[in-house]
C-alpha cells in the first residue's frame, strides 16, 4: 500500500514540475506509431547480459511486450561489461531511434553517454537498476525494485528465526556484481535490520550474480570457516551454485546452513519448495509491459512518475510450493 500512494505522490508530484516543462515529441497511438501514425516507435535496449535466470526472464518480458506493443526492437547483450553498453548506446543514438532503454550494470560512469544522449534529444528510461548520476534530467524515469526493502525483507526473516537465540549466528554473504544498485542496495537493507550483535557476518564477496561464481565463492568460504550458519545470497543463482558447494562438503542446504535469496526465479523457487532453501525476496523481471507503456506516455508528451516501484512480496517453503504452479518465470 505504502509504495502504491508513494508512487501516486511521486507522480503528483511530477506532473506540478513537469506542468511548467512540456516535453516529447508527437503523440503515439497503439499501434505503437506517432499521433500521426507516420513514424513507427523504435526502441534501442542495452541489457546487461545473461548472466541469471531472472535476466533471461527479464530479456524475455522486454522482447515480448515490445511485439505486442508494436514497438520496434534494437537490443543488445552486454556481457556485464559496462563499456558494451555505452557503445551500445551510443550506436542507438547515431541511429536515431525514438527512445533507449536500459539497465545499467553498475551505478557510475553514464553521466557523459546520458548527456550525449539528452543533446540528441532521445529521452532513456531506467529499468531495473539505477544510476548514482545526481542530475535526474539524465533520464525521464526509472521503472525497478527497490532493492534497499528486499535487502530489509532478507534480513527481518533472519532475525525472526533467531529472535529466541543467544548463540553466535555467522553468516556469509555472497554479493551481487560489484558496484551495481542491487548489490550495493541489498547489501545495505540488510545491514539496516541485523543490527543485533550476536549475527557476525564472518564473509563477504561478489558472486557477480552467476551460478558459476556463487558455487567457487562458498567453496572458499567453506574451507575457510568452519562454522557457517545462514547464507545471504544476492540473487537465486549465486544461491543455487552455493548449493552445489555446501553439498559437495558434505553439508545439507536448508538445514546445516540455512539460506536466504533473492529473486524467486524458478530454479530458485524449486530449491525452496524442496528444502534447499529456506526464504526467497521476490524480484519480478517482468518489467516489459510497464516499459512499453511508459515509453508511449514519454513519446507522446505525457508527464510520467520519476520513480515507479514495482510490487513485489517473499515466499517461505510452504508458500513456494503453493505459487509454484503459476510462476510466470
Ligand atoms: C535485480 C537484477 C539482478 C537480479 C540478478 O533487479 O538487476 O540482476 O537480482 C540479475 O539475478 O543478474
Amino acid at each position: 500500500m505504502y509504495k502504491k500512494i508513494s508512487a501516486l505522490v511521486l507522480a503528483g508530484v511530477t506532473t506540478l514540475v513537469m506542468a511548467g516543462c512540456g516535453s516529447g515529441s508527437g503523440g503515439t497511438d497503439s499501434a505503437g506509431t506517432s499521433g500521426s501514425g507516420d513514424k513507427k516507435i523504435v526502441m534501442g535496449f542495452a541489457q546487461v547480459g545473461a548472466e541469471s535466470g531472472w535476466r533471461t526472464a527479464n530479456t524475455k518480458s522486454i522482447q515480448e511486450s515490445a511485439k505486442e506493443a508494436g514497438i520496434e526492437l534494437k537490443f543488445s547483450d552486454a556481457q556485464q561489461k559496462q563499456e558494451n553498453q555505452i557503445k551500445a548506446i551510443r550506436s542507438y543514438i547515431q541511429q536515431k531511434v525514438s527512445v533507449i532503454a536500459f539497465s545499467p550494470v553498475v551505478e557510475s560512469g553514464w553521466d557523459t553517454i546520458l548527456k550525449e544522449a539528452k543533446n540528441a534529444k532521445i529521452p532513456v528510461i531506467l529499468t531495473d537498476r539505477a544510476v548514482d548520476s545526481p542530475d535526474k534530467s539524465l533520464y525521464k524515469t526509472f521503472l525497478g525494485s527497490d532493492f534497499v526493502e528486499e535487502g530489509k525483507k532478507a534480513g527481518q526473516w533472519l532475525v525472526d528465526q533467531y529472535k529466541d537465540s543467544k548463540d553466535p549466528v555467522n553468516i556469509v554473504q555472497l554479493e551481487g556484481t560489484t558496484g551495481s544498485a542491487p548489490a550495493n542496495d541489498r547489501k545495505a537493507g540488510f545491514e539496516q535490520v541485523v543490527t543485533d550483535p550476536k549475527f557476525k557476518v564472518i564473509a563477504s564477496q561478489t558472486g557477480d550474480f552467476t551460478r558459476a561464481k556463487g558455487k567457487e565463492v562458498m567453496e572458499a568460504f567453506l574451507k575457510a570457516n568452519p562454522k557457517i550458519d545462514v547464507l545471504y545470497a544476492h540473487n537465486d543463482d549465486m544461491a543455487l551454485g552455493a548449493i552445489e558447494a555446501i553439498e559437495g562438503a558434505g553439508k545439507v542446504p536448508g538445514k546445516d546452513i540455512k539460506i536466504i535469496s533473492v529473486d524467486a526465479v524458478h530454479d530458485g523457487m524449486q530449491a525452496l519448495a524442496d528444502g534447499k532453501i529456506n526464504y526467497i525476496v521476490e524480484c519480478s523481471p517482468l518489467l516489459g509491459p510497464q516499459l512499453m507503456d511508459l515509453t508511449k506516455k514519454v513519446l507522446a508528451g505525457e508527464e510520467v512518475p520519476a520513480r515507479v516501484v514495482t510490487e513485489e512480496t517473499a515466499f517461505t517453503q510452504e508458500q513456494a510450493k503453493q505459487a509454484l504452479p503459476e510462476r510466470k518465470y
